[in-house]
Order: C-alpha cells, then sequence, then structure tokens
C-alpha cells in the first residue's frame, strides 16, 4: 500500500526550495524517495540549502534562475532535463509578498508581485510541461494560499496573485490531464517562517488573531505540509485533477469566533 507514495527514482523540482515552506515540503518529497532539484536566486542560501538536503541523506543539486524570465527558464529547464534527467515533478513554490495599502501601493510593487508569484509559474510551468506532455506523465503542484481565497488588508497584490494562481491551476488541469499530468495547488493556511515572521511576534494584535481565527488554535509547522506535499507527487493522486488543498488548521472551514471564546 505504501507503495503508492513511493518517489523512489523521480525527479522534482522545486522552485524557491532553498527555505521555507519550500524548502519543508521538498524534504519530505526527497525523503519519500525523490531526487531533488533545488531552484533558488541567491548561491550563499541555495549552498546552505543543498547542504542540509545532503545532511538529511537527500539526493539534491541546485539551479540558479530568475523564475519570472522567460529566456533563462527555457535554458535552466532544457539543461535540467539533460544533465539531472527528467522532471517528473514540478512544485511551483517561489513567492513574495509586499504588505502595503492600495493607495499607498505603487504600480511597480503590485506588478512585481504578479510576475513572481502568478507568471512565475506559468513561466515555469509551460518549459517543463512540454517535456511532461511528451512523456504523457507529470505533477504540477502550484503552492496557493489562503489569499487565493480570502481577501486582508494591506496583500492586494498578493491576492491577486494567489486568486490568479488557483485558476491557473484549474486552467492547466483542464488541458493537461489528458497527457496524465495532475495539475493541483497547495493552499497553506498560516506557518510559522521567515516570511510570517514580521506578524507572528508574541503579543503582537496579529498573532492573536491567527490563533483565534485558526480551529486548531495555532500557527501550521512546515511539517504539516509534508503528507500533502508526497500525496500530490504521487501515484496516489493519479486521479486528481486540479484542486488545491487546503492545509490550514480549518481557516476555511469557519467564519472565525469572537476573540473572548
Ligand atoms: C499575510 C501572510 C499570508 C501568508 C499565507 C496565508 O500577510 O497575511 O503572510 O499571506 O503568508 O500565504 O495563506
Ligand atoms: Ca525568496
Amino acid at each position: 500500500m505504501i507503495k503508492l507514495f513511493d518517489l523512489s527514482g523521480k525527479r522534482a523540482l522545486i522552485t524557491g526550495g532553498t527555505h521555507g515552506l519550500g524548502m519543508a515540503m521538498a524534504k519530505g518529497i526527497g525523503l519519500a524517495g525523490a531526487k531533488l532539484i533545488i531552484n533558488g536566486h541567491s548561491p550563499d542560501k541555495m549552498k546552505d540549502a543543498l547542504d542540509a538536503y545532503r545532511k538529511d541523506g537527500i539526493d539534491a543539486t541546485g539551479y540558479l534562475f530568475d523564475v519570472t524570465n522567460d529566456q533563462s527558464v527555457r535554458e535552466a529547464i532544457d539543461k535540467i532535463e539533460k544533465e539531472a534527467g527528467p522532471i517528473d515533478i514540478l512544485v511551483n513554490n517561489a513567492g513574495i509578498i509586499k504588505r502595503i495599502p492600495i493607495l499607498e501601493m505603487d504600480v511597480a510593487d503590485f506588478r512585481q508581485v504578479i510576475d513572481v508569484d502568478l507568471v512565475g509559474p506559468f513561466i515555469v510551468s509551460k518549459h517543463v510541461g512540454k517535456y511532461m506532455v511528451q512523456r504523457k506523465a507529470g505533477k504540477i503542484i502550484n503552492i496557493c494560499s489562503m489569499m487565493s481565497e480570502l481577501g486582508r488588508n494591506t496583500v492586494t497584490a498578493y491576492a491577486a496573485a494567489k486568486g490568479g494562481l488557483k485558476m491557473l491551476t484549474k486552467n492547466m488541469a483542464t488541458e493537461w490531464a489528458k497527457y496524465n499530468i495532475q495539475v493541483n495547488g497547495i493552499g497553506p493556511g498560516y506557518f510559522a517562517t521567515e516570511q510570517t515572521a514580521p506578524i507572528r511576534v508574541n503579543g503582537h494584535p496579529f498573532n492573536d488573531f491567527i490563533i483565534n481565527r485558526t480551529p486548531a488554535a495555532r500557527w501550521g509547522d512546515p511539517e504539516d505540509l509534508t503528507g500533502t506535499a508526497i500525496f500530490l507527487s504521487s501515484a496516489a493522486s493519479d486521479f486528481v485533477n486540479g484542486q488545491i488543498i487546503y492545509v490550514d488548521g480549518g481557516i476555511l472551514a469557519t467564519i472565525g469566533k469572537p476573540a473572548n471564546e
């Protein structure tokens, strides 16, 4: 039975896999047997990340490229397919956030978030998808967000991008399911990472708000994503197409409750 989840012999490309949730998911996929191909943009972070993966006994190689640059991505994917071998699993995880109220947000900032969080997954999927379509096999996982479903003050560009990424997921699933490519998403709730560090400070009103707003009454631990990442990477999900699995401690299940309950 456990064979269904076995990723031995597979290769997984994880964008932004040098830190944060991307690294946690990549580690799970690696421990399930896949060889990791890690994308990042900082050579220092890449070195540390590869050391960490290898310390856990995971086979990992790194490729530095910018997910928003069509030509760099095309060249990198061609190179990876030649040097590292066919990409069986793609996790579109690289993303940024800017927390700025709408009236103060420059158009350039808005565009940059859309570029990295939405156009990036399109570009990488397009170049990896070309190979997957030829092989008639592949798994693509787009990392969505609570903001694929809900708004929040100051994260307007991020919400627009992550809402778009949810629909990109459904559309890619629509076009590519017939090639035996499963395209799905993971929507993490509120997780303890570097990205949320500024709003996770003890005593910070947002920290108390999130714990109250989450039925599980805690921040997610990056390892809470491991099982879902392995499931969507494996044969266990071979007829699952266009779904976003929200791993959120129940946030989307509820309207929430007053602060004193
Ligand atoms: C915020 C947070 C979120 C999370 C996450 C939620 O400012 O509200 O940073 O955007 O990072 O994506 O699912
Ligand atoms: Ca980054």
